[in-house]
């Protein structure tokens, strides 16, 4: 029987079958000696003792990985950004692209709290949400205030493994609550005064949500490029420069200096936004520092 580990519990893994059933299974078999450490997000194929718990038989190759939280095989990222309170933040977004875009995870832009913005300033967001609508990213506006947006969050669910990711007080909580009120989880200021004590364990737990499965928590919890993206790899995360790449004169075009450059001739023309090539160059150097540190 086939199944994905949704949760880890004391040296169990709770299992959700492909027919809606949790069960409790102990690893079996040498996983071990082969090096193979079984997380949430796992699919893996199972013995079923039939008095709800079973074995781990066989763990399916995983699609991707992510180390902070330790999960396997996320079909998407939500990855919020709040137009105000915290401001928007081009910057942040294009980090938070990079690391997505390196783990080879789809990602999901969403504007949140668009409430709180007035008519001109919505204009001026819009001129984001069609930057990167351009470039072929996906883009919901939402807000959990007038309710715009949630219906998309929630159908974008379906079939899914999905993580939420965003700094602190975008309304990770809020709009996870709005897609399903009987999470209730604490938003604002109440989650922040709970602290979890420093010792406190967190095992991420996968929840069944609106017919998909989401991590209970934050996806990307660093900010910090993974330590394995080298600088010669940037490139290839941001795809309207992996569009022009060939037409670059030369086959190792990193779009710094090099002459013929097509992805430069495309800045220059306004085909690429100028913000997306200006982060792009804070990154590259950002890597170089890290290089010569190490
Ligand atoms: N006006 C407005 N406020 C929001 C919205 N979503 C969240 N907030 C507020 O933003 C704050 C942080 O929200 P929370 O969900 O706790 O953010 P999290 O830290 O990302 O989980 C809370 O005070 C929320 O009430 C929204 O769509 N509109
Ligand atoms: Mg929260
Ligand atoms: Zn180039």
């Amino acid at each position: 029987m086939k199944g994905t580990i949704i949760r880890l519990q004391g040296g169990f893994y709770d299992v959700m079958t492909e027919t809606d059933q949790e069960i409790r299974c102990r690893a079996r078999g040498n996983f071990r000696k082969r090096n193979i450490s079984p997380v949430v997000g796992d699919d893996v194929v199972i013995q079923d003792q039939g008095d709800g718990t079973g074995y781990i038989l066989e763990v399916e190759e995983r699609e991707n990985h992510l180390i902070r939280p330790p999960i396997a095989n996320i079909d998407q990222a939500f990855l919020l950004f709040s137009v105000k309170e915290p401001a928007f933040s081009y910057h942040l977004l294009d980090r938070f692209l990079v690391l997505i875009e390196s783990k080879q995870i789809h990602p999901i832009i969403v504007l949140t709290k668009m409430d709180l913005l007035d008519d001109e300033e919505t204009e001026k967001i819009r001129e984001a949400t069609t930057l990167y609508r351009r470039i072929g990213y996906e883009v919901i506006e939402t807000s959990t205030e007038s309710s715009v947006g949630v219906e998309l969050i929630r159908s974008a669910f379906k079939q899914k493994t999905s993580v939420f990711a965003g700094q602190t007080g975008v309304g990770k909580s809020s709009l996870l609550n709005a897609v399903a009120p009987e999470l209730a989880l604490a938003t604002g200021k109440i989650s922040k005064s709970l602290g979890r004590g420093k010792h406190t364990t967190r095992h991420v737990t996968l929840i069944r949500l609106a017919e998909g499965l989401v991590a209970d928590t934050p996806g990307f919890s660093s900010l910090e490029f993974p330590q394995e993206l080298e600088t010669e790899e940037l490139r290839w995360c941001f795809p309207e420069f992996v569009e022009l790449h060939d037409e670059c004169k030369f086959r190792g075009c990193v779009h710094m200096n090099e002459p013929g450059c097509a992805v430069k001739a495309a800045v220059d023309s306004g085909e690429i936004a100028s913000t997306r090539y200006e982060n792009y160059v804070t990154f590259m150097e950002e890597l170089n520092d890290r290089k010569r540190r190490y």
